[in-house]
Formats: C-alpha cells, sequence, structure tokens
C-alpha cells in the first residue's frame, strides 16, 4: 500500500495500565486503574477547555462578551470543580487535596475509597493568555491500614505515594504518568479521544546542557545557589557553559528537563523563606517522577520525597533532574553546611 497503513497496535493509556495492574496480579483490584483513568478524563476536559479558553479570553477581551456569551467561569476554578466532582464520583478516594481548596476535602459514605489525591488542577494558569503550556499536577497516596481517611493520609512524605503524574496542556496534551515501575508519556488523540502511549519507559539523561532557574530572584539568592549557577556559566577546566530555558511553568519546565536532561530549580531564598513551589502537589510528584526516570531530587539539604509535610499548603524548595547536575549542586549545598 503507498499511503500509510494505521497501526493496529494502539496501546491506549487503559490497556496499558491494565497490563501494569496484571503485572501486579490478583492482589490488585483495579481500583488504581479506574482512579487514573478517573484522572485521565478529567485531562481531557480541561485540555478541551484550556483550548477553548484561548478562544475565549481573545475573543471575550474584544467582544466584551464570550462567544458563548454565558459567566466564563475562570478556568482554574473550572479545572478545580471538574477533578473534585470526578474524583469523588470515582469511588476510589477518601481525601482530596487541592491547589485551589483551602482545606482537605473528605469523602464520605457510599463514594468513600481507599486512596488520597492531592493535586494542582492547573498550574502556571497566570500564562495562558500568552500560549504558554500549563498543566495538571497529582499525587497519590493510599490511605493507611486502619485509617477511614483523614488530613493525616495526606501529611506523610512523598516516597509513600503510589502513584504521581502531570497533564502538560500545549499543542497537544501529554499525560506522563508513574505508577512506581518507571515513567510513560501519553499523547491525547483527540480524533480517538483516547491517551496514546507514545513515550515508554522516559529516562532522563545521566547529565544535560540545560540549566532552569527563575535567576530574577538572583539578588535574593543563598550562596550554594549563586555558587553553583557560577560553575555552569563561567565553566573551569575548558567546558562549555549551560543553555539557559526557563517558561515559567513548572510542568513545562519539568517536562523538558526529563526529556532532554539538565537541572530546575526553583530555590529557597531571603525572599521566599521555603522557595515558592508547594510541597505536596507540586514537588512531591515531580519528584517522585524524576527519580523514577532515573534522576534526583533534592531540596538542597535532604531528598525532597523524604520531607514530612505538617500542613497541606507548605512550600519546599526544588531542584531536580539529571542526577550528576543535581549531585553536583548538592556539593555546594554540602560545603554550606560543613561550614557551620
Ligand atoms: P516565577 C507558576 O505560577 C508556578 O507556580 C510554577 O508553575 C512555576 O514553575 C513558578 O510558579 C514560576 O514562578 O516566580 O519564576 O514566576
Amino acid at each position: 500500500h503507498d499511503e500509510e497503513m494505521p497501526s493496529t497496535e494502539i496501546i491506549t493509556l487503559t490497556r496499558h495500565i491494565l497490563a501494569d495492574q496484571m503485572r501486579l496480579g490478583p492482589a490488585a483490584t483495579g481500583d488504581m486503574t479506574f482512579l487514573l483513568n478517573a484522572i485521565a478524563l478529567t485531562s481531557k476536559f480541561i485540555a478541551t477547555n484550556v483550548r477553548r479558553a484561548r478562544l475565549i479570553n481573545l475573543v471575550g477581551l474584544a467582544g466584551e462578551t464570550n462567544v458563548q456569551g454565558e459567566e466564563q467561569k475562570k478556568l482554574d476554578v473550572l479545572s478545580n470543580d471538574i477533578m473534585v466532582n470526578a474524583l469523588r464520583a470515582s469511588g476510589k478516594t477518601a481525601v482530596l487535596v487541592s491547589e485551589e481548596l483551602d482545606e482537605a476535602v473528605i469523602v464520605e459514605g457510599r463514594q468513600k475509597g481507599k486512596y488520597c489525591v492531592v493535586f494542582d488542577p492547573l498550574d502556571g494558569s497566570s500564562n495562558i493568555d500568552a500560549g504558554v503550556n500549563i498543566g495538571t499536577i497529582f499525587g497519590i497516596y493510599r490511605i493507611q491500614d486502619g485509617s477511614e481517611g483523614t488530613i493525616q493520609d495526606v501529611l506523610r512524605p512523598g516516597s509513600e505515594m503510589v502513584a504521581a503524574g502531570y497533564t502538560m496542556y500545549g499543542s497537544s496534551a501529554n499525560l506522563v504518568i508513574s505508577t512506581g515501575n518507571g515513567v510513560n508519556g501519553y499523547t491525547l488523540d483527540t480524533a480517538l479521544g483516547e491517551f496514546i502511549l507514545t513515550h515508554p519507559n522516559i529516562q532522563i539523561p545521566a547529565r544535560g546542557k540545560i540549566y532552569s532557574f527563575n535567576e530574577g530572584n538572583s539578588m535574593y539568592f543563598h550562596e550554594p545557589t549563586l555558587k553553583y549557577l557560577e560553575s555552569i556559566k563561567y565553566p573551569q577546566n575548558g567546558k562549555s557553559p549551560y543553555s539557559a530555558r526557563y517558561i515559567g511553568s513548572m510542568v513545562a519546565d519539568v517536562h523538558r528537563t526529563l526529556l532532554y536532561g539538565g537541572i530546575f530549580g526553583y530555590p529557597d531564598d531571603k525572599k521566599s523563606k521555603s522557595g515558592k513551589l508547594r510541597l505536596l502537589y507540586e514537588a512531591f510528584p515531580m519528584a517522585y517522577l524524576t527519580e523514577q526516570a532515573g534522576g534526583l531530587a533534592t531540596t538542597g539539604r535532604g531528598r525532597i520525597l523524604e520531607v514530612v509535610p505538617k500542613t497541606i499548603h507548605e512550600r519546599c524548595p526544588v531542584f531536580l533532574g539529571s542526577k550528576d547536575d543535581v549531585a553536583d549542586l548538592i556539593k555546594f549545598y554540602e560545603a554550606e553546611a560543613g561550614k557551620h
């Protein structure tokens, strides 16, 4: 045949995580599979609305009312509502934590399940009018044995998560997930309405050539951060300097780091005592994915996944990426610690 025959071997998200579930054997009840499918559905819904909002925002600005004329809900509120509703309705969750909600949602009655989902429904949404990629970030804990599902089930180190992922909304929707057995990437085929496996077994390069920091905060940076950046911008022994890439949307910066390597950092500094990124639903999921892809994720003083959260919206310094690059950064923090 001269025209390209469509592949008849398409691995959809559902098929791929079902295979993953079978790997776990009869103990797996399929609840995680069902839960991840519910999350995938919300990502499809959000992807559609992000795409439409770009049009509405632009048209809205011109004509005062948007194309549908309906009251346009803020996209991040809309994204939060679809996720809370879909996760509660899945019957697989007991506790939900959202960047958009001050308090955790405790699921009661028949709908209560055994998983806790912490999420940022639309991270980076301030970038949407510029057409910059934004995303949904999520992490999943199983409730602790004997627990009915309380806030204590999510105030646990990220190392106790059983899954994490993000969906990046750009020219296409990319869903990247790990259930503890490596990292896989799926791309939404809008014709099928299915996420198709496009990036099996993502492995971050051991070292990259890109650093991703907001250097606009340099005047506030602590010594170790400044010294590390100096070492890659003015390298000794004839090495080439690293390239700077900073999108200002965590999902996009982390996605590029996973695929191309290098280091992403949002340090704590004199202005932001604990940095800016949230521990539970930004730092933990991205650290989980980075480690599953063979990279490192540190606060500068220790492994991000070992931090024990005290409150659900607390912040945490983040340095993550290629293991050799992050190891180089850690040396500067150890030198600093060694001084005292
Ligand atoms: P800054 C977006 O607002 C966000 O929460 C992350 O997605 C992103 O990495 C960070 O803040 C960007 O922050 O201070 O560099 O604009």
